[in-house]
Formats: structure tokens, sequence, C-alpha cells
């Protein structure tokens, strides 16, 4: 699904600001059509933003269920004649739209993005009513998965549905990312597929282009940064040949932009890069040189507004990770907003794009086993397909993504899981055969099931921690003989994709203990020592770029707190000793 644009044939009208807003606390909305407009009850919202840390009710910040957004939309009287649609960024966790009281369109997922196309709708100029329902709701057919529980521990706990889930982030809700009003041609341009390849000397990208609203015929020009012609062709696919790119690189990123037009007169352009990435042996390489990750799990989380997306929180955090020597970061746990991969592309930041498959294990005692029938079964797997397919259509062109990781953490030492996984595997390998893949790992090399169908492996390993609470000095020979049971098994590179220790920030205790920022420091050093001693690891991705809220519980005081950057981005001690490990290298 292609961005939103404005350019000389496609027009954006920009519908982020407030929101009227209603949380539908009774679940009456839909019986009582709110779809053609909202009761009057004057609360506002913004979009983009969770909706959850906004007010002082702990009621809404707790809500499980729907919440309705309505606004105006007017349809510029230009756009007579022409194709108009309606784009939503993403929407935690399901969404549905009504135009004008009609419902237009419905999708599951909260973090890729959806469209209703409304030009048949679109008659008058307006002022059109704009309602969006948001169900923040997880279940066992949802990524991540979750359970609605009207049960407590003790009989009268139990009156107010709860929502369970299994992974270690707030339940955060709401119109997430961008909302667009835009107008095409009436044939016009759908998707675009750009791929660099490099075989028998020869390069360039394989590009490919689907026509919608009748046939036409394709015009390709890459342009380089200067604006210049450098190459072209024509015909809806086809291989474009560009002799001797000049190669995106990481910290050395260098964009062209690809022009896709239609005779019929609709223009679409994206930015990519010319990057070859391959597994070679116990080898990440980029461009033909070895590649070591260094960089953080992140998480789309920030006070006030949640994982709404902000370009200046983006902008902060760019300027972090330059700022310690990161090169990398991996989307945990779900596809990020397209603007963050945008800026990764321009300013040569690797990426590792994660699919939302996350609380895939570390399910209480009465769900286990995972994988099985009425829990993660071939009803999830479907929508994990699907999720895989929006997310690499979303994000195929992106250069700074050099691998998938089709989910964390999950149960991979369930024999089920096996079967669960190898046909997301091929779908991810299938749709995109020039990126490696990886599925993060959990499990203990021993048991593992799944090892054997990806490409590099990674493992989120926290020795010292949640394993031998507070033994720093179990660290090195239990981290190094895991890792070595891992390569000893597969043969493959690795990724030490977690590790790290809850800090509270300003909590100092020397000899270091646990949630002191001195106990985080040792941790890193400890790990480090590891990674550095054995050759075929091939980065150390830091849990986490920044403290984030999660769900409450014994073990997270206001959040988790294993960010090297407090969740207001100002640098713990950890932060000065990964800059120090990082920008020294
Ligand atoms: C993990 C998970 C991550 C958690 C982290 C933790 O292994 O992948 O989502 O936040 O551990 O801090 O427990």
């Amino acid at each position: 699904m292609l961005h939103p644009q404005t350019n000389e044939t496609r027009e954006c009208v920009n519908l982020n600001g407030l929101w009227k807003f209603a949380a539908d606390k009774r679940d009456e909305g839909l019986a009582h059509d709110w779809g053609s407009g909202l009761p009057d009850r004057g609360a506002w919202m913004p979009v983009p933003a969770s909706y959850n840390d906004l007010t002082q009710d702990p009621a809404l910040r707790g809500h499980v269920g729907a919440v309705w957004y309505e606004r105006e939309a007017w349809v510029p009287r230009a756009w007579r004649g022409r194709r108009v649609v309606l784009r939503v960024g993403a929407a935690s966790h399901h969404a549905t739209v009504w135009w004008d009281g009609r419902k237009v369109t419905e999708h599951q997922g909260g973090f890729l993005p959806f469209e209703a196309d409304l030009t048949e709708l679109c008659g008058t100029e307006g002022p059109h009513r704009l309602v969006i329902r948001v169900d923040n709701r997880l279940s066992w057919q949802t990524l991540p998965p979750g359970v609605v529980r009207h049960d407590g521990d003790f009989p009268t706990s139990g009156s107010q549905p709860r929502q369970e889930y299994f992974h270690d982030f707030f339940n955060y809700a709401g119109i997430h990312r961008a909302v667009t009003l835009y107008s095409t041609p009436g044939r016009h341009i759908a998707a675009i597929r750009a791929i660099p390849f490099e075989e028998n000397g020869g390069t360039g990208f394989d590009c490919a282009a689907d026509v919608a609203g009748g046939g036409g015929k394709v015009k390709w020009r890459l342009l380089d940064e200067e604006g210049g012609v450098v190459t072209g062709m024509e015909g809806a696919a086809g291989r474009m040949s560009l002799s001797s790119p000049r190669r995106w690189n990481p910290g050395d990123p260098y964009l062209y932009t690809l022009e896709a037009s239609l005779d019929s007169g609709d223009v679409y352009r994206i930015k990519t890069g010319f990057r070859i990435v391959e597994v070679d042996g116990d080898r990440f390489l980029i461009n033909g040189r070895e590649f070591y990750f260094k960089g953080f799990g992140k998480h789309e989380d920030s006070d006030f507004i949640g994982k709404g997306h902000s370009d200046a929180v983006m902008i902060k955090d760019f300027a972090l990770l330059d700022w310690c020597g990161a090169n990398s970061f991996r989307t945990s746990h779900y596809p990020y907003a397209e603007e963050i991969l945008d800026h990764a592309d321009r300013t040569g930041i690797v990426v590792i794009g994660e699919a939302p498959a996350v609380g895939f294990n570390f399910t209480p005692q009465h769900y286990r086993p995972l994988f099985h029938e009425g829990r993660v079964d071939e009803n999830t797997r479907a929508h994990h397909l699907q999720t895989i397919r929006e997310m690499i259509a979303r994000d195929l062109h992106h250069p700074s993504i050099v691998a998938w990781s089709l989910a964390n953490e999950a149960a991979t030492q369930e024999p089920a899981s096996r079967d669960y996984f190898l046909p997301v595997v091929e779908e991810a390998r299938a749709l995109d055969a020039s990126r490696p893949v990886t599925i993060v790992m959990s499990a203990f090399p021993d048991a593992d099931h799944v090892g054997d169908l990806v490409d590099f492996i990674c493992v989120n390993r926290y020795y010292g921690w949640y394993h031998d609470v507070g033994r720093l000095e179990t660290i090195r020979p239990n981290l190094e003989a895991e890792l070595r049971g891992w390569h000893a098994r597969y043969g493959k590179p690795l990724l030490l994709s977690e590790y790290g220790a809850d800090a509270l920030a300003g909590l100092h205790l020397d000899p270091a203990e646990m949630f002191s920022e001195e106990f985080q420091v040792e941790v890193l050093r400890e790990t480090h020592a590891v990674l550095d001693r054995l050759p075929f690891i091939i980065g150390e991705h830091v849990w986490n770029f920044a403290d984030f809220a999660t769900s409450q519980g014994l073990k997270r005081a206001g959040g988790n707190k294993k960010g090297v950057f407090t969740r207001q981005r100002q640098p713990k001690l950890a932060a000065h000793e990964l800059k120090k490990r990082w920008r020294s290298a």
C-alpha cells in the first residue's frame, strides 16, 4: 500500500488534529449507530496519539473495548471526478470506519495502514462525517495475542473486564498514526516494488508496479540525489539496469528517487537505495562488507502520547542513536511508523523489521502449551501471514531494513512451533528473497525447533537478571556456553538481540546491586566481554533504548526500566558506557 503523497497528480488533505471522542464503556456504540455520529459528550482527543494517558480517568487508561473518534472532512472541489481515498496509518487494534454513516472498511492489526476508497461517496464536497471505531481487545486471533477475562483472584474482584496479555509493553490504543484523505487519477499506480539486484556483474533494481482502474503503460525513471536521470525503463515489471550504482551504506546513505508514471497521468515516487544484504558463513554482509549490529531493541513509546507517532520524538531518538554511536535497531515488537523507516533510510541507520508476533511465550500455566488448537493455531497463523504480507508490501523499498524478524520469543521449545512457523518463513521468503529472515529466540538451543528455518539466530537473554538473579559472576560462563551451544547446533551467525537490566535512574549502589545504574553498566560489561570473544557474533542490541510503559506487575515499578535512556530520553550511566564502547570502535 503506497504512502499518500502530494505531487503533480496526487493531493493530500491531512486529517490529524483534534477529533470528537467517546469511550464505549457499555459497548453500545454499534447498537446505537454511533457510526452515524457520536453522542455529544464534548470529549476531544488528538490524532495521532494513544488516548490512555491523556486524561485523569483511570477507567479510560485501563479501558477494555471500543472507543470512537469523529470529525468533519471536506473534499476539495478540484478533486471532482478523481479517485478519493481515506488512509489510516495505524489504529490499535481493530478499526471500523464510517463515512457519512456508511461503513466503508474495517481492519485488524494495530501497526499497519489501511484504506477505504471513497470515490463513489464524494458526490458533495462536504462537510462529510468521518467516524472511526477502534477496539483494543486482544484475542488468540490477534497479534499480539491476549485474552479478555472477567474473573479476578477473588470472586468479588472480577466485575470489570480485564485484558490479559503476555507481552511486556502497555496495550496502548487509539489512532496512532496519521489519517489522510488523498486523491489520485482513476487509473493509478496501486503498488510499487523495487528490489536491488547484483548478478553476474550486472546491477540495478527489479521493479514492478500494480496498475489499477484499467491498463496503462508504466514508465520508470531513476533519479540521483541531484535530480539527474540515471536510468529508466518501460513496462509494468522488469529489470532496470544501473551500472556502478552509488550504494546505500550504514552510516553513509545514498537514496535514489524511483519514479513510476502512467501514460494516463498518475505519477508516484519512492526513495530507495541500492544495497545488497547476505548472510555468508558466520558473517552478516551489507554490500559485501561485514556488518556488526550495535544498537537497541526499541519501542514506539513516549510520555503522554504513548504509541502515537511524533516526528519530534523520532528526531530526538535518532539524535541519541547517533550520540551513543549506535548503527541499528530492531522494530521490537511490531512494524513502526513509515516516517521512522524513512528517517532510517535518510540517516543510514540499519533496521531489523519485526512482525507483531510477540507474547508467544510466558503464558500462564493454565494456557500451556501455546501452539495449540484454540490458542496460537491456524487462525492466528492466517492473521500472522496477512500481517507479514502487509508489512513487506509496505516496507519492501526501505534500504535501511536489512532483515525480517517474524516473531519475538516464541515458544519454539514446543514441537508444534515448527509446523506453525514453516509457512510463515516460506511466505516471507517468497515475498522478499533479498533479505535474510530470523525468529527471535527465548528457548535454549537444545530445546529449539525452528533455528534451522532461519538465516541467522537472534537470542534474547538475561543472565544475572531473570536467570541467576543479581549474580553478575554467572553472566560470562553461562552466556558463553549458551551462545556456543546455538552455534554448535545450527552453525549460523548470532545476534544477541536483547540483554540488559532494569535501572532506576538516580539509584546508585556500589557495590553494584540490581536496579542501580551501576548494576546495569556491569551487566553490559560482562556481556560484552563474552561477545568480544566469539567470532560468530554479528551484533549486540541492548534492551532497551529507553524506559517504557508496561502493564502493572510485581516486576514493573512504573514500567520497564531497562532503558539506557529514561523515558524522557536522558542518559543513564549505561548510555555513557555504550557511547564509550561504540564510539571508540
Ligand atoms: C524480553 C522481551 C521484551 C521484554 C524484556 C524484559 O525478553 O522480548 O519484550 O520487555 O524481555 O525486560 O523482560
